[in-house]
């Protein structure tokens, strides 16, 4: 079963969007298994950022991310990892079509309210940094038959 990270980053979380965000997540029928609040350490996001060090934004991007708490969760589902990206909608909100989370959320050209892994490789990294393997819940959804029936 494919796993993604999700960071509801601190302009969703001081705009009080949380809520709203997550039911977009839940209405498709993807399963969180892991959820943290919390304040991102500048190392913490150095880690997480490292393939962009280097980059003109990569130090904005770091007092970003670490400007205000966070909710970070964990997805579960076939295919999560596209299907959450595809929900995110574009990089920012000025470019992101309606009906995306930064699409209907978002106008800002910096601050863009969500992160999701891009691929397996970084979700795996990416999840390692935030959770141990323990804190990944075990469960399954009632409804998964009808949520997954045909993958
Ligand atoms: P995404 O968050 O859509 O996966 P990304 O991985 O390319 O986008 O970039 C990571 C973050 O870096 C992104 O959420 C916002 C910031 N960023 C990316 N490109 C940028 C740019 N050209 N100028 C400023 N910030 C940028
Ligand atoms: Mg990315």
């Amino acid at each position: 079963m494919e796993r993604t990270l999700i960071i509801i980053k601190p302009d969703a979380v001081q705009r009080q969007l949380i809520g709203r965000i997550i039911t977009r997540f839940e209405e498709k029928g993807l399963q969180i298994i892991a959820s943290r609040f919390m304040h991102i350490t500048r190392d913490l996001a150095a880690q997480h950022y490292a393939v962009h060090k280097g980059k003109p934004f990569y130090d904005s991007l770091l007092n970003y991310i670490t400007s205000g708490p966070v909710l970070v969760l964990v997805l579960q589902a076939p295919g999560v990892i596209a299907m959450a990206r595809k929900l995110m909608g574009k990089t920012f909100g000025n470019e992101a079509e309606p009906g995306t989370i930064r699409g209907d959320f978002g106008a800002s050209r910096g601050f863009n309210l969500i992160h999701g892994s891009d691929s397996p490789e970084a979700a795996q990294y990416e999840i390692g940094l935030y959770f141990n393997d323990n804190e990944l819940v075990n469960y399954h959804l009632a409804n998964e038959h009808w949520l997954y029936g045909d993958n």
